[in-house]
């Protein structure tokens, strides 16, 4: 199929599966840890998961599926056509306050994003991109990023970065957070990218982030001028947990140089 016909098939899938989301708020979550007691995945999480792969194998049978809750494919290398799919990112806040999550979706061509979507299904904002025609949120089209500088920026950071941690050194993290305009915190990877990329965030830093949760929203925030990239400066991992900053390209390096001390 070809791209943009793609593009309009996956749209109306996605809103599809944030109706399916939407409609089970009225019955009882089933809720289970994962890797441990604070790593939640739900009954939805799953369903979800398997709703779209069970369309991706219907309706393209030669492509592979990269899911969070490991319905789909095992990827081990990025050749041919890969959907690299989180079906609730922000599960926590899924549970625990019904808002500040998305559907992450990213479709690679041999490693090359080509299409991104986050859909923060509460509030109906839908994020998407096709690999170099811009971003939109719904219908608008968001801006190439403006020229910034650190003390005028907004940081997304979860606070378990700025205490003693074995990834980063920790009062590292404490200089940034003093050194910035301010930091947010959302619990959701997707959405703080989308953030990134409108403009809202100028950076969004995370220790361990796996493809699903950066794969949709990288296409997105490159399409007006974010850098995405590890810890090491080195192209954002689609293959397995990664160290993960996106940001303005004003502040990544600084950021990345000045502030960033891997253990
Ligand atoms: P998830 O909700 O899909 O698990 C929370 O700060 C963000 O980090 C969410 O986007 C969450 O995605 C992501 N994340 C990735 N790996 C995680 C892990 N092992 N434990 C908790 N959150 C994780
Ligand atoms: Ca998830």
């Amino acid at each position: 199929m070809e791209l943009h016909a793609m593009d309009l098939y996956i749209k109306s899938l996605i809103k599809e599966a944030g109706h399916l989301i939407r409609n089970s708020f009225v019955t009882e979550l089933v809720v289970e840890a994962k890797s441990n007691v604070n790593d939640l995945v739900t009954n939805m999480d799953k369903e979800i998961e398997k709703f779209f792969i069970s369309r991706i194998r219907r309706d393209f049978p030669g492509h592979r599926v990269f899911g969070e809750e490991g319905f789909g494919d095992v990827i081990e290398d990025l050749a041919g056509t890969i959907w690299m799919l989180d079906p609730i990112d922000g599960t926590m806040n899924f549970v625990h306050q019904k808002s500040n999550f998305a559907i992450s979706l990213g479709v690679y061509e041999d490693g090359v994003g080509k299409l991104g979507y986050i859909y923060d299904v509460v509030n109906d904002n839908f994020y998407h991109a096709v690999h170099g025609e811009g971003a939109y949120c719904n219908d608008e089209r968001l801006m190439p990023l403006e020229e910034t500088s650190l003390d005028k920026s907004i940081v997304g950071i979860n606070a378990t970065w700025v205490t003693p941690n074995k990834y980063i050194r920790h009062e590292d993290s404490i200089r940034l957070i003093q050194d910035v305009r301010g930091t947010r915190s959302y619990g959701s990877a997707a959405l703080e990218l989308a953030f990134v990329a409108s403009g809202r965030l100028d950076a969004y830093v995370s220790m361990r982030l796996s493809p699903w949760d950066i794969a949709g929203g990288m296409v997105i925030a490159r399409e007006v001028g974010a850098v995405a990239t590890n810890f090491k400066g080195e192209p954002a991992n689609l293959l397995g947990q990664d160290s993960f900053i996106a940001a303005n390209p004003s502040v990544h390096s600084q950021i990345l140089n000045g502030y960033i001390n891997l253990k």
